[in-house]
Parts: structure tokens; C-alpha cells; sequence
């Protein structure tokens, strides 16, 4: 790839230079004041250098809607340039060692290359993701009706044969999962017999399960509606749980963010899912409304923290059968995607950092005590807590930029990408991708 624009180590240490100054001071007083909490800064800032989170390949690309697309700058148009734009991301957060990708939207040509090209950026592969909610040009059977639930086993056949064909390029990429979203489902009342398309998704996911190596996991993703609206066959966290027992120990629920109805408790289902031991992990990102793919902390940053209160609880307590993947899974309509990836993922990383932060021993005494006043109050201290020193630190340490998004926009590559890239800007048709 000739003529091709990276940030190089050096520009980020000269941007470090210039914010040392404020990190040092604004470090120093937070370590006093978590010294005065028996916390040592030093143990969180290794926590938040160790967290990782994967990023969605198709949110380094200009997300839209069904109304409108407005393609930015520089759009990767190839799975080289995602992750191309995935490398520049890990580079100055350090926190997304691992990309997600999503046949065939990213199917390449030659998986070794690819896994080589990714290797050359410290990245790997995180959970592959199946698609079977639109038809391929030249695909043999429609998903206008259904993919692993479609009364046709024709239809259903080709759908499973799919996923295992995702599980073989997977498989070559050094992934060690394999997500399945179906939207499946109905927009009529009587359209689906509920039963029957249960007993359908089962019997397709029993082939799915019986492909998977040994050593890999399924991760089952529920989603209350769209682009079903009026059933969906995975709707919910129970029939996702249900499905997930009965297929076997390789098979786990997956928790995206935006899929529950509005003021659902999403934290309370995080700590079912870990007591029953079978949190897979989770596809974050925001929402105010439906499924919007808002940036992560962007509108209920307390709600993230409480998810992480629970995730941290189950880590102290080394819960059996704990170990969630974090994804991203985000659509960027207006923002820079990778600006909103870069902070998303920070978003992440602080919500950790504030869970670590929770005087546990406090809160379970308030718990036993009835005192729901100072148990909140508890969990608040750590969620009012800045940490972002702590996370800047890490980041830097990590040889990363202590400020991402300022060092990015110093760097120019977007505009570099805009020149490399040469593409159509502007509205172009309606899609997420
Ligand atoms: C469905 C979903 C799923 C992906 C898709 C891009 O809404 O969250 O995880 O396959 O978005
Ligand atoms: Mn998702």
C-alpha cells in the first residue's frame, strides 16, 4: 500500500511533551486523594492499561440510517483500510487490541494475508459476526422472511452453511468466536408460530454449535424488535439464556447495549447472566431511544458505570465462568468514526477504573444494614470520581497518546486519508454501513 499515512510514534511522544505538564499535577492530587482511600493510583493505572475492548470493523466507515447516509472524508473502502483506521485507533488509545469483523460485508480474499496485515499493527481478531438479515447479490434464497427460522429448510440450510463458512475464515484469522444476531421475526400478528420458529432457530444453532472447535464459544445476541416490528424470535435475555443452556457449554448470551426496551435494567440482567454463568460479553454503545448505536457513555454514562460495577464485582469475586468479550457496536452518522471509537473506548476504560473505585466492603455493609441512602452513595463517590489521570497515564504508558483525540487532529490523517482515499463524499444511499 504505497503512499499510505500513519502517526508515527515520535509525533505522538512530541504531543505527550506538551501535556506532560498538566498530567503530572492533576496526577499527584488524585493519588493523594485515593491515598487518603487506602487505593493505590498505581494498581488502577494497571488495571486500565489492561483492559481491552474490540472494535466493530464497520464502525470505521460512516454510519446511517434508513433515511440518509452522508459519507465523510476518507472512508476506508476496503477491509485493508478499516484496519488501517483500526491500527490508528489502537496506536493512541492502547485500549482495542482486536477487531470484530462481519462476513461478508469484510470478507477477504486471503485470510492469512489479512491476518498478517492486522499482525503488523498489533491487531487481532476478535468474535466474528454472521449476516443473515440481508441477501448477497447471486444468493440462492431470500431472508426476506427469515434466515436459521425460515419455514423453508432451504433457506435454513443456507443460512447455517454461512455461519460455518464464518467459522472457517474465523478459524484462519485466530478468532475464538462466533456471534450470531438473526432478525427473525415478524411484522404481523399470526405471521410466526412463536413455537415452532424457537424449535427452527434451535435445530439450525445445534448445527452452528456442532462446527465450533473446541476451544472456541458462540455468542447468542438478543434484540427486542427491528428490523422485525411486530415479533422477534431472539427478543429477549430469558430466550436467549434458554437457548444458550440448551445448546451446551460453548454457548453463551451476548449483551448489546441498545437492544432492550426503553428503562429496562440492563445491569440487573448483566448480573443474572453472571450468576448463571453465561455472560458471552457485550456489543456497547448508547441509545435514547431504540437501537440507535450511540457512542458509548455518550447518554446514560451512569448506566455504564453500573454495568461495570457489576462485571467488577463478578472479577473480584472470580465468579466461575467469567469471561465476557467487550465489543463495540456503534453506528457514527455525524462524528469522525474514529474519534467517536477512540472515545468510546476511553469511556469504557473509565467506567472500569470508577468500578475498581467502589468501597465494596462499604457497600455490602450498607446492603446488609438496609440503608439504601449510603449503598448509593457508595457507588456515587467512585462515579464522581475524575479518573481520567489515571487513564491518561495508562494510555501513555502504553505508548499511547495521553490526549487521543487532540493528537489525532494534530496529526491530520483524516485529511491524508481524504487525498489517499479518493471517494464520494456526501449523502449517498440509506443503510447503517
Ligand atoms: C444488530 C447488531 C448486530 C450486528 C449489527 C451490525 O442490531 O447490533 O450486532 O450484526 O448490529
Ligand atoms: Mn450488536
Amino acid at each position: 500500500m504505497t503512499g499510505h499515512f500513519e502517526i508515527d510514534d515520535s509525533f505522538i511522544d512530541d504531543q505527550n511533551r506538551k501535556a506532560r505538564a498538566w498530567i503530572d499535577e492533576d496526577y499527584e492530587a488524585l493519588a493523594r486523594k485515593l491515598r487518603r482511600q487506602n487505593v493505590d493510583i498505581e494498581d488502577l493505572v494497571k488495571k486500565a492499561a489492561a483492559f481491552h475492548v474490540a472494535i466493530p470493523s464497520w464502525g470505521v466507515g460512516t454510519g446511517g440510517t434508513r433515511f440518509a447516509r452522508f459519507a465523510g472524508a476518507g472512508e476506508p473502502r476496503d477491509i485493508y483500510e478499516k484496519l488501517e483506521d483500526c491500527g490508528t485507533i489502537f496506536k493512541l488509545v492502547r485500549s482495542t487490541p482486536a477487531v470484530s469483523l462481519h462476513i461478508p460485508w469484510d470478507k477477504p480474499d486471503d485470510a492469512s494475508k489479512l491476518r498478517a496485515f492486522a499482525g503488523a499493527r498489533g491487531l487481532s481478531f476478535d468474535a466474528m459476526n454472521s449476516n443473515t438479515f440481508q441477501d448477497q447479490p447471486g444468493q440462492t434464497h431470500s431472508y426476506k422472511f427469515g434466515s436459521l427460522t425460515h419455514p423453508d429448510k432451504f433457506v435454513r440450510e443456507q443460512a447455517v452453511a454461512h455461519n460455518l463458512e464464518c467459522i472457517e475464515i474465523g478459524k484462519t484469522l485466530g478468532s475464538k468466536a462466533h456471534t450470531v444476531w438473526i432478525a427473525d421475526g415478524g411484522n404481523f400478528p399470526g405471521q410466526q408460530n412463536f413455537r415452532r420458529a424457537l424449535e427452527r432457530y434451535l435445530e439450525s444453532m445445534r448445527e452452528i454449535y456442532a462446527a465450533l472447535p473446541d476451544d472456541w464459544r458462540v455468542f447468542i445476541e438478543h434484540k427486542f424488535y427491528e428490523p422485525a416490528f411486530y415479533s422477534t424470535v431472539i427478543n429477549d435475555w430469558g430466550t436467549s439464556y434458554y437457548c444458550a443452556r440448551a445448546l451446551g457449554p460453548k454457548a453463551f448470551c451476548l449483551v448489546d447495549l441498545g437492544h432492550h426496551a426503553p428503562n429496562v435494567n440492563i445491569e440487573m440482567i448483566v448480573a443474572r447472566l453472571i450468576q448463571f454463568g453465561k455472560l458471552a460479553g457485550f456489543h456497547f454503545n448508547d441509545s435514547k431511544y431504540g437501537d440507535d448505536d450511540l457512542d458509548a457513555g455518550s447518554i446514560k454514562p451512569f448506566q455504564l458505570f453500573l454495568i461495570f460495577n457489576e462485571l467488577v464485582d463478578a472479577e473480584l469475586n472470580s465468579v466461575a465462568n467469567f469471561n465476557p468479550a467487550y465489543m463495540l457496536d456503534q453506528s457514527h452518522n455525524v462524528t469522525d468514526p474514529i474519534e467517536s471509537l477512540m472515545m468510546s473506548a476511553v469511556e469504557l476504560v473509565r467506567a472500569y477504573v470508577q468500578a475498581h473505585l467502589v468501597d465494596r466492603d462499604a457497600l455490602a455493609d450498607a446492603q446488609e444494614q438496609c440503608d439504601p441512602l449510603l449503598a448509593l452513595a457508595t457507588l456515587k463517590q467512585a462515579f464522581t470520581t475524575d479518573v481520567a489521570p489515571i487513564l491518561a497515564v495508562a494510555r501513555e504508558r502504553s505508548g499511547g497518546a495521553i490526549d487521543p483525540l487532540n493528537t489525532y487532529r494534530q496529526s491530520g490523517y483524516r485529511r491524508r486519508k481524504a487525498e489517499e482515499r479518493p471517494g464520494k463524499k456526501g449523502v449517498t444511499a440509506s443503510g447503517i454501513v
